[in-house]
């Protein structure tokens, strides 16, 4: 998960104050000094990371507690409450509704530009937007073929020209094109650093191009530094928008995300991965709620959606929403769908109650072995059986695994898991029984709705 190290420490403060059987006055001086530690530890600017806990501290014992709130709830409310203030607060979506919508990226060398650039065509693709990717980079030499393999990956349009060596020509000669698509991405050249030269090149680009979104790419290994590069580049070239890349493989994430949110333009996307999907939109409450483990179902749901299509994902969510059961029909259409959404862990992690959880690495790994035969198994079967699996009685059985080449064990334990599956939907509906399902899970040794 992004973030890890922050994210367990402030688990692990409010872990404390869930245990104990009295907030009192000391639980809450312990909890917001442990909340300082672990944001100054993330990287966090040490005067913020202050000013944050002594406002969780003041309002935790001054405030009191709303109706129906135990004293424990309105304190770990704060704290959600104040941490979602310091990364941002409210999310803005960048609307891509005028046609072109035009983005181009800036930022410095290494900054993860170019990857951005894929990444953001795929993702908005899939929300059925029509994509050209244009390249002005004339300044590295492989620019022009690693975004030209993207837009090839990502099935988008490309244009570029790997001799011209002006920006501006490049845009000039393919800018009455441009009004074809829904969103054209242009990506740019990058540098060491700030300089009148690369100042020069993005108001250059920016006066022919126009663009709606000026999006400043920044890595997130440079921690605080990102809200100072994020000024310049913003007093110089106007930024409207921020994406901060590499947030899997720094601590420095923390400061990096707290440090812009200080800033005119807010940080939009993160970036999660060297993969084209790992990116995602940045909404300071939900990546909260991720990073102390209450999880963010509006998130998974919407990369559910972009994965299945729309109404999969409504039918779905409003079974499990009224607790009513799957069909192994829906258990089939979810496992299709999280082979696009990634491993299994990452997807645990915005399940809500499960954020927290460990599960064994080499549990994913079987579960997601076993998926894979299921889905034989279910090719095998009819739609009949798939929508009510109760007909399943044993000569079926016998019929189903001869016919997907598995044994019928294999067909049962199938059948099994669908069954524990509709106790566990059931679970969710109700809303209550997170812990119940924690328990029975870990129990089981990972059973997951659908998974
Ligand atoms: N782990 C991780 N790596 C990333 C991410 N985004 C980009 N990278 C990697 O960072 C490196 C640089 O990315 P580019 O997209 O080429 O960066 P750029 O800003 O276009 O670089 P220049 O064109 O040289 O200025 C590549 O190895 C990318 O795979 C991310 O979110 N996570
Ligand atoms: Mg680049």
């Amino acid at each position: 998960m992004v973030l890890d190290k922050l994210g367990s420490s402030l688990k692990d403060a409010l872990k404390k104050i869930t245990k104990i059987g009295l907030v009192d006055k000391k639980a809450v001086i312990q909890l917001s000094s442990d909340i300082k530690k672990a944001l100054v530890a993330g990287d966090v600017n040490i005067q913020l990371s202050k000013d944050i806990a002594q406002k969780i501290r003041d309002r935790a014992l001054k405030e009191k507690p709303a109706k129906g709130l135990t004293a424990r709830e309105h304190t770990v409310n704060i704290v959600y409450d104040e941490l979602t203030n310091f990364l941002g607060k409210e999310f803005e979506e960048i609307k891509v509704s005028k046609k072109p919508t035009i983005f181009l990226l800036v930022g410095l060398f290494g900054s993860g530009k170019t990857t951005t650039a894929g990444k953001l065509a795929k993702y908005y693709r899939k929300l059925g937007k029509k994509i050209a990717l244009v390249q002005t980079d004339t300044w590295r030499p492989a620019a022009y073929d690693q975004l030209k393999t993207l837009a090839e990956k990502t099935k988008v349009q490309f244009f570029g020209d790997a001799r011209e060596r002006d920006p501006v020509k490049i845009l000039k000669a393919h800018e009455k094109e441009f009004k074809k698509f829904d969103l054209v991405i242009v990506d740019s050249a990058g540098r060491d650093a700030l300089n009148k030269e690369l100042i020069k090149e993005i108001k250059d680009v920016n006066k022919v191009l126009n663009p709606d979104e000026v999006l400043l790419v920044l890595s997130g290994d440079i921690g605080q530094a990102a809200e100072d590069q994020a000024r310049k580049f913003h007093d110089s070239v106007g930024v409207t928008s921020i994406i901060i890349t590499k947030l899997d493989g720094t601590a420095k994430g923390g400061g990096a995300l707290s440090a812009c949110a200080v800033t005119d333009a807010k940080v939009k996307f993160i970036g999660v991965g060297e993969k084209l999907d790992a990116i995602e939109e940045f909404k300071p409450k939900n990546f909260v709620s991720r990073l102390l483990g209450m999880g963010d179902l509006e998130t998974l749901l919407k990369k559910a959606e972009s994965a299945i299509d729309k109404e999969t994902a409504e039918k779905m969510a409003k079974k499990v929403i009224k607790g009513e059961s799957l069909s192994l029909q829906d258990l089939y259409d979810q496992m299709e769908a999280m082979k696009k959404m990634g491993p299994l862990g990452q997807i645990m992690d915005m399940i809500p109650g499960m954020g927290g959880m460990k599960v064994p690495k080499g549990a994913l790994k079987e579960q997601e072995g076993k998926m894979k035969n299921w889905k034989y198994l279910m090719d095998s079967m009819t739609p009949q059986e798939k929508n009510n699996p109760e007909v399943i009685n044993a000569s079926r059985i016998k019929r189903i695994a001869e016919g997907s080449g598995r044994s019928e064990p294999e067909v049962r334990s199938l059948l099994k898991q669908h069954k524990q599956m509709k106790k566990m939907t059931k679970m969710i509906g109700g809303g209550r029984n997170i812990k119940q399902l924690q328990k029975m899970m870990k129990g089981k040794g990972l059973k997951l709705p659908g998974m």
